[in-house]
């Protein structure tokens, strides 16, 4: 524990004391190919227009800018702009697409607006500038009631206005508090939101950076080293941002169905027996399961791709028999591979020359937890490729989905990482660790996710991470490491995961009912209603703590747990549906109400509720001994999900919440989509509901949705299933049209759909595609106010 020493006043330099060198006047301006170059008094700057909404700027001390270099964050390929310079007195002015830029020349100052003459980013008393030490910063100016979001993996509140962050890669495992920084993940890239008018800015560098926004009029991003490249992301909504950074950088795949279902975890089910009896109590209580996981005990001495046979004798035959049950099971794998002559991975790793070099050319060993270990070079194609191979027999015993751990990397020494001057090779473009740092875990992951891709044969992976960079998206999905079981950690998990969402992130979740610490029923039952509406549903907890499973707490929790689970089954079929909004638009699943509400200051912080799509509210309670809550409610026509209750937006509401109720709101204009409750996704969705919800004004509804077999990649090929449809009420009936958008797939629910509409208030005809719909296909529960409709095909 740190003492007061640790603010020794000669220990101390404040960011202001730092002296930075001006980027000074600019000399000259030039066009070099697609980007401008700038030579100012104390370096370089480029500026390229990459796509009609996205500005490159990059900024080198010593020389012009290298922007052939290949980024691991960024994966489009810049487009043919046409730009346009023109030269003033006392400025250039710079424009292409949609954005304009107004370069003040003595001293060199940026100011970027969109093509209406609003300003956006821009630069005032200080710009670019170069400390001493090789630092680089760029200041911009902050407006009165700029709000701050993104920056992927962070703890604390939404809005990260007022606060300093920094982006390095760090295994934490000590308590998680608003000021615990850095964390496992680092994305840098934020947004602001000037009063709904928005835009975004990624730094694209994989060393130590830092954000600094606690000053009033100014705020900053300095990179360690290497060259400050940045992009601009123009709006002007959060939306189109969120859409354009995800353009940026690569969206993710669809996960498969199963990544969607409840998963159970355990530092550790450490025998087969255990993790047998574990899926028998689960199937046996009928609570859904879709996944289970092998934390480190199930490998040999914690060797990577090795199996630990006194404990797992059947592995092969365990992963069969928990898949007949339609249970996958997800091995954890760590980077260190263990120093040991007589073990294959190592030994042919040296062999083949794939482990990361002191600069003296020797290996670079670190203790973890196999002891003395080498690390895999990530930062080479050929490595990574090898790496993924590794998964071969994991994927031929039945295996689609890995968990890797400890991929910042984490070292136990006292840095908590590898050395900083380790090289790696980064395919002919070497460097050293301290300017990778932050690429590492990312780049394993892509190994996991494409080792597995290539072996499983057209079926999907999922690949679960821990340490991540911007555009981790495209591989895996990211948990928020070790949390505990305090009910703060559950209040934190949502900013956490909604700045994650912003931050491309949509695949995430924190571990239901808390990693370390124990747990307790009650919290256990909040923390699993609200994990239930996360887009990454996994109870996981450490070797110390009391067991968390859905009946650890006795007989009334397990029955509330169990119902919020199977909840979670029912709404399956909305988030795999929002799961192809996001994979085409960018879209979070999970978001803030700042997203659909970007004009309404309440939403600004909101950091206790949240959306899932635009339209479904859920307000968790995260105080123990609570039944009731604070409930914002955004404009417009709201319904109470338990009551059909209707209820005005625009206002706070006091939501009564007993232990089994989490408080659902749904806005009128909706559409919900819901399934029979299954054990796991492993068995058919034979029947597909449609919850439409009318109020007064709104008597019109609008949907898409998306189906796929969810496990193979022969959507790629148009083997989905996609409808648009209208539900209205008018002139006395109800009027549905549904239209096919793509016939690629039949899904079993096709022949049995059902529509209720609620918000009715007498039994109306109904008439589909034009046709009337047979009465004895009609029901009207005047209690509930509510229409249902049986369609018997989706004609
Ligand atoms: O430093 O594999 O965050 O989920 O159970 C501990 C053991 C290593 C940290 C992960 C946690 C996992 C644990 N790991």
């Amino acid at each position: 524990m740190d003492t007061s020493l640790s603010i020794h006043p000669d220990n101390f330099t404040a960011r202001e004391q730092v002296s930075f060198a001006d980027i000074g006047d600019l000399i000259a301006v030039e066009k070099e190919q697609d980007a401008y170059l700038l030579r100012c008094a104390q370096g370089y700057v480029s500026i390229q227009f990459i796509a009609e909404h996205i500005v490159r700027i990059v900024m080198n001390a010593s020389q012009p800018p290298n922007l052939r270099s290949g980024s691991q964050a960024v994966r489009l390929a810049p487009q043919s702009i046409a730009t346009e310079m023109e030269e003033q007195a006392e400025r250039i002015v710079l424009s292409g697409g949609a954005v304009r830029l107004e370069i003040g020349k003595a001293p060199v100052r940026i100011r970027i607006q969109d093509a209406a003459g609003n300003t956006l980013l821009d630069e005032g008393e200080h710009g670019l500038c170069i400390s001493g030490n090789g630092e680089l910063a760029c200041y911009k100016r902050k407006q009165a009631g700029d709000r701050f979001y993104g920056f992927g993996e962070k703890s604390g509140y939404l809005d990260k206005n007022g606060t300093q962050i920094v982006m390095w890669n760090t295994d934490v495992y000590a308590p998680h508090n608003p000021e615990t920084d850095p964390l496992y993940v680092s994305i840098p890239f934020y947004m602001t939101n000037r009063g709904g008018n928005a835009f975004g800015v990624l730094v694209d560098n994989t060393g130590k950076t830092t954000f600094d926004l606690r000053q009033r009029e100014e705020y900053c991003f300095v990179a360690e080293g290497g060259q400050l490249a940045y992009y601009f992301i123009a709006g002007p909504t959060l939306k189109e941002v969120v859409s354009r950074y995800t353009a940026l950088t690569g969206r993710a795949p669809l996960w498969p169905k199963w990544a969607f279902g409840y998963h159970q975890s355990r530092f550790s089910y450490e025998t087969e027996e255990q993790v047998r009896l574990i899926v028998r109590t689960f199937r046996e209580k009928r609570i859904p399961l879709d996944a289970i996981y092998l934390d480190i005990h199930y490998m040999d001495g914690y060797r990577v791709f090795t199996v630990d046979r006194s404990r797992f004798p059947n592995f092969e035959q365990l992963i069969k028999d928990l898949l007949d049950q339609g249970v996958r099971v997800v091995p954890i794998v760590d980077p260190g591979v263990k120093e040991d002559a007589e073990y294959a991975i190592y030994a042919e790793g040296l062999k083949r020359s794939v482990f990361c070099k002191k600069p003296d050319g020797s290996v670079f060993y670190g203790p973890v937890w196999p002891g003395n270990s080498a690390f895999p070079d990530f930062s080479e194609a050929r490595v990574r490729e090898w790496w993924g191979k590794n998964h071969k027999e994991f994927v031929a015993a039945g295996i689609e989905g890995i968990w890797n751990d400890m991929n910042e990397p984490s070292v136990f020494q006292d840095s908590k990482t590898m050395d900083l001057d380790v090289l790696h090779g980064n395919n002919g473009e070497p460097a050293p660790h301290q300017a990778l740092h932050n690429a590492y875990g990312q780049l394993m992951a892509q190994s996991t996710y494409e080792g597995l891709y290539e072996e499983l044969n057209g079926r999907r992976p999922f690949v679960l991470t821990r340490a991540g960079y911007a555009g981790i998206q495209r591989y895996a999905a990211v948990w928020t490491g070790d949390n505990r079981s305090f009910w703060e950690h559950l209040q934190m998990a949502i900013p956490m995961c909604l700045n994650l969402g912003l931050s491309g992130v949509a695949m995430a979740g924190a571990d239901v009912g808390g990693f370390a610490f124990d747990a307790n029923g009650e919290l256990l039952v909040r923390w699993t209603q609200a994990g239930a509406f996360f887009p990454f549903f996994r109870n996981h907890s450490e070797i110390k703590s009391v067991r968390q499973e859905p009946w650890a707490f006795g007989e009334e929790i397990e029955k509330i747990v169990t119902r919020y689970i199977e909840l979670r089954y029912r709404w399956l079929p909305h988030f795999y549906n929002l799961q192809r909004e996001c994979a085409l638009t960018g879209m979070p699943l999970m978001r803030p109400l700042v997203l659909e509400y970007p004009d309404d200051a309440n939403t600004y912080n909101l950091n206790d509720q949240f959306l899932i799509g635009d339209s479904v509210l859920i307000a968790p309670v995260m105080q123990p001994d609570m039944e009731r809550r604070l409930v914002y409610l955004p404009a417009g026509d709201w319904v109470d999900y338990w009551t059909n209750e209707h209820l005005r937006g625009g206002r706070c509401y006091i939501a009564t919440a007993p232990l089994d109720t989490l408080p659902i709101y749904i806005k009128s204009g909706a559409v919900i989509f819901q399934s029979p409750v299954r054990q796991s996704t492993k068995e058919a969705m034979q029947e597909l509901a449609m919850y439409v919800y009318f109020a007064e004004k709104v008597q019109t509804a609008t949907y898409r949705f998306y189906d796929d077999d969810g496990e193979t990649i022969n959507h790629k090929n148009g083997e989905y299933y996609e409808e648009s449809g209208s539900v209205s009420l008018a002139a006395g009936s109800l009027e549905i049209r549904i239209t096919i958008e793509h016939d690629g797939y039949t899904p079993e629910w096709k022949r049995k759909r059902l529509l209720y509409v609620q918000g009715v208030s007498e039994r109306l005809p109904v008439v589909l595609n034009g046709q009337p719909v047979p009465e004895e296909q009609i029901h009207f529960a005047a209690d509930k106010r509510m229409l249902s409709i049986s369609l018997a095909d989706g004609k």
